[in-house]
């Protein structure tokens, strides 16, 4: 193989995509870094300035909705420029060409919808999404900032961001759908996550019979086990795979 190592990942990636016919991928918070969407654990963490304890649960929103509310709101603004990346739309082309291919995101982001992934389960929910905590009523919009504490249109309820906090269960439809690709698929893609967060982390316990192809610039949890590890960035890697890449 010629080339620099990372052209030889690549081919070696290619290879493999190409020939999966139940490819699976499972995306965290890096796969949106390139995009400018700040990582949890990162340098820029999210949770460097603010503890998931205080912030992403029911408890903290039971206790205090308005600074819960308020961190929610930045992060809607921050992101709400975020574009996606080649890897994003690597991801979504690969689906176009793989009819059993499954992606599941933890990122709340909305960036691999937007990139044109359909057959997608947004397995920790959606920033965009406000959902009311009396009534069920649900909307996504894009608007952002969110007025204050904003309240439902049906009931007058308190709306709550669409996302899984820690402690609670992750809705039973998707977590079914996600296992279920996982348990007989024969590729694995993790890329840029941390596989810290549990049941998503699990997954991959899930699928000893796949290839495992891990793609992040730093090692994880589950890299002794990946097949193929690929250190570096997931938009700078998977963007001459993309079909209209130069050269
Ligand atoms: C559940 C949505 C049970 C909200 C998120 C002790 C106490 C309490 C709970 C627990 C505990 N021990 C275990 C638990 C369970 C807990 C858990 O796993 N905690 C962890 C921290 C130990 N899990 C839960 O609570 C889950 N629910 O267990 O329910 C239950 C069952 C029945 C009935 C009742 C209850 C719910 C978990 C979901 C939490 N919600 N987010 C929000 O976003 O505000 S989690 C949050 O972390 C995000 O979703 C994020 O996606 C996820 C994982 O983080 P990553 O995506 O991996 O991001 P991270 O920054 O960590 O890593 C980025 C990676 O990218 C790095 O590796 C970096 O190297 C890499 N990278 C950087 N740049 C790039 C890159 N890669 C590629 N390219 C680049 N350019
Ligand atoms: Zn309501």
């Amino acid at each position: 193989m010629t080339g620099t190592p990372l052209e030889e990942l690549r081919e070696k990636v290619r290879e493999l995509t190409d020939r999966a016919r139940r490819p699976v991928a499972i995306t965290g918070a890096g796969v949106s870094a390139e995009s400018g969407v700040p990582t949890f654990r990162g340098e820029d963490g999210l949770w460097k300035r603010f503890r998931p304890e205080e912030l992403a649960t029911p408890e903290a929103f039971a206790r205090d909705p308005a600074l819960v509310w308020e961190w929610y709101g930045w992060r809607r603004e921050r992101i709400a420029p975020a574009r996606p990346n080649p890897a994003h739309r690597w991801l979504a082309w690969y689906e176009r060409r793989k009819p059993e291919f499954l992606l599941i995101t933890q990122n709340v982001d909305g960036l691999h919808r937007m990139a044109g992934s359909r057959r997608l389960v947004e397995i920790h929910g959606n920033l965009w999404v406000v959902r009311c905590t009396r009534c069920g009523f649900e909307t996504e919009d894009r608007r952002a900032p969110l007025p204050g504490l904003p309240r439902c249109p049906r009931c007058q309820g308190l709306l709550r961001p669409g996302v899984v906090w820690f402690g609670e269960p992750i809705p039973a439809e998707a977590m079914a759908r996600a296992v279920e690709a996982v348990q007989r698929c024969d590729l694995l893609l993790v890329i840029g996550t941390s596989a810290v967060v549990y049941p998503v982390a699990g997954l991959p316990d899930l699928a000893p019979q796949a290839t495992l192809v891990e793609v992040n610039p730093a090692p994880t949890p589950l890299t002794p086990r990946a097949h193929v590890s690929v250190r570096a960035p997931a938009g700078e890697f998977f963007g001459p795979l993309l079909p209209e890449a130069p050269g």
